[in-house]
């Protein structure tokens, strides 16, 4: 007899999220995943002046915020014809890349890696599912040692951020125009000597961790894989052809890659709690009108799709679209971080060598009269972030944003296909549908954030596993 069960909240960051799971006869044959707040971010833009755009769409979220100033930023730029200096440029992915290294740091060792291994009988290690770890007593006391250094080592990659915004998250340094912060000497030298350390970490402690944990674990080399299809918008601004990025963007559906058109992009309600007059839109004509009591809705998330089709965004799109690997599955995901990370170390010093402190860091504009429109494409830690703009005489008309966990933990779409996290759960094994320790394992290695996606809560359902006495 099939069991459903409901796992919520699901993310180690970040909640808001359900997942529920169909298991029959030992593995998962349906899921559901549901974004569970509305946060209605789009909403609270609207009639502003758009330069509180970078710093209120950064609000969506603490640990990514930089990708929404860039992003928002982008926007507007495009919007209003601003071209902005080299520095700027620079100093922006200078930022955001650090704020990436944070990113990847936690996600790996603090929200996938507990899934595997056993940490001290305390919290955060516990409460959690009963399972048995493969790990030797002397692994586990390495991989925990290497948990707590992660945080350090995080913390020193926020610092980076903090350099050249100011503070974090929600840094002050990327402002639409360029940016306000100036990278002199001392500067650099802060951020290089946190780097330093940084970098010798990932490459001493964490990227060997994670092959250690291939070995241990060689099913994830094939489970997860859901269907296969990735999107990566490219990621940081090339300064010697403002149109490229340094990481290239692409598509790749049934195995063919194709360049990435932004067009092709549209969001389904059907089964998201938004009203749905219009059918799928673009995103350049899209609406937030929240609808609680829709049927067949389970999700605050849209569901973004691209030429009808599911993508799976985040760091292993862009590993498969420029040839890094492979395959699709969660220890791809886990590995495509720390490539990710690595290209971006070394993308890092080739762009400090590139500032010129005798030139300027931001261009002076009006915002004229009149309607202007604007999208804001780039690479966020979790995958593509689209925002769009729309100024009408001097104020914000219209403005969306698409995450990459909508495009990840996006629910079923109007032709009633699962999102992709809900694809990739389908035949997961789960040894013990009390402890379905795999569940977590799939969906982690995408590494969810539900308040970027979501973007009133909605109280439902009971806490039982998790609860504390
Ligand atoms: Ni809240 Fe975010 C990132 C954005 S959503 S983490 O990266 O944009 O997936
Ligand atoms: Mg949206």
């Amino acid at each position: 007899m099939s069991k459903n069960v409901t796992i919520s909240p699901m993310t180690r960051v970040n909640g808001f999220w359900k997942v529920q799971v169909k298991i029959d006869k030992g593995q998962v044959v349906d899921a559901w995943s549901s974004g569970t707040a509305f946060r209605g971010f789009e909403n609270i833009l609207l009639g502003r002046d758009p330069r509180d755009a970078p710093y209120l769409t950064e609000r969506i979220c603490g640990i990514c915020s930089t990708a929404h100033a860039e992003a928002s930023c982008l926007a507007l730029e495009n919007a209003l014809k601003i071209e902005i200096p080299d520095n700027a440029v620079l100093v922006r992915n200078l930022s955001f890349g650090a704020d990436l290294l944070q990113n990847h740091l936690r996600h790996l060792y603090l929200l996938a890696f507990v899934d595997y291994f056993h940490g001290p009988s305390r919290p955060p290690f516990e409460p959690r599912f009963e399972w048995s770890s493969r790990f030797s007593n002397a692994e586990t006391e390495n991989l925990t040692n290497h948990y707590f250094e992660a945080i350090t080592e995080s913390h020193r990659a926020h610092e980076m951020v903090i350099v050249l915004g100011g503070k974090i998250p929600h840094q002050h340094g990327i402002i639409p125009g360029g940016v306000s912060v100036f990278p002199d000497a001392s500067k650099i030298q802060q951020y290089l000597s946190l780097l330093a350390d940084v970098e010798k970490f990932i490459n001493e402690k964490l990227a060997k961790d994670i092959e250690m944990l291939a070995r241990k674990y060689p099913e994830y080399e094939e489970l997860g894989r859901g269907y296969g299809n990735v999107l990566f918008v490219g990621n940081f601004v090339k300064i010697e052809d403002r149109r490229h990025r340094e990481l290239p963007g692409g598509v790749i559906i049934d195995g063919n890659k194709e360049l990435f058109d932004p067009e092709k992009i549209v969001e389904h309600v059907k089964h998201s709690w938004f009203e749905n007059k219009d059918g799928p839109l673009n995103p350049t004509k899209g609406k937030t009108g929240a609808n609680l009591d829709k049927e067949g809705g389970y999700s605050f998330v849209k569901a973004p799709r691209y030429m009808g089709n599911p993508m799976e965004v985040g760091p292993l799109a862009y590993a498969l679209v420029n040839g890094k690997l492979d395959k699709v599955s969660v220890m791809d995901r886990l590995r495509a971080r720390v490539i990710e990370l690595q290209e971006v170390m070394g993308l890092m010093k080739k762009w400090i060598n590139k500032l010129d402190p005798t030139k300027p860091i931001f261009s002076t504009y009006e915002i004229p009269k009149g309607h202007y429109k604007g999208i804001g494409l780039t690479g966020a830690m979790r995958g593509a972030l689209a925002h769009y703009v729309e100024i009408d005489d001097k104020k914000i008309r219209r403005y969306q944003v698409v995450t990459p966990s909508a495009w990840n933990c996006s629910p079923r779409d109007d032709n009633d296909k699962r999102g992709p996290i809900e694809e990739a759960l389908i035949g997961t094994p789960i040894e013990d549908e009390d402890n379905p320790v795999e569940v977590g394992r799939v969906v982690r290695s995408f590494d969810p954030c539900l308040a970027c996606a979501t973007h009133i809560i909605k109280a439902d359902g009971s806490v039982k596993k998790f609860a504390m006495d």
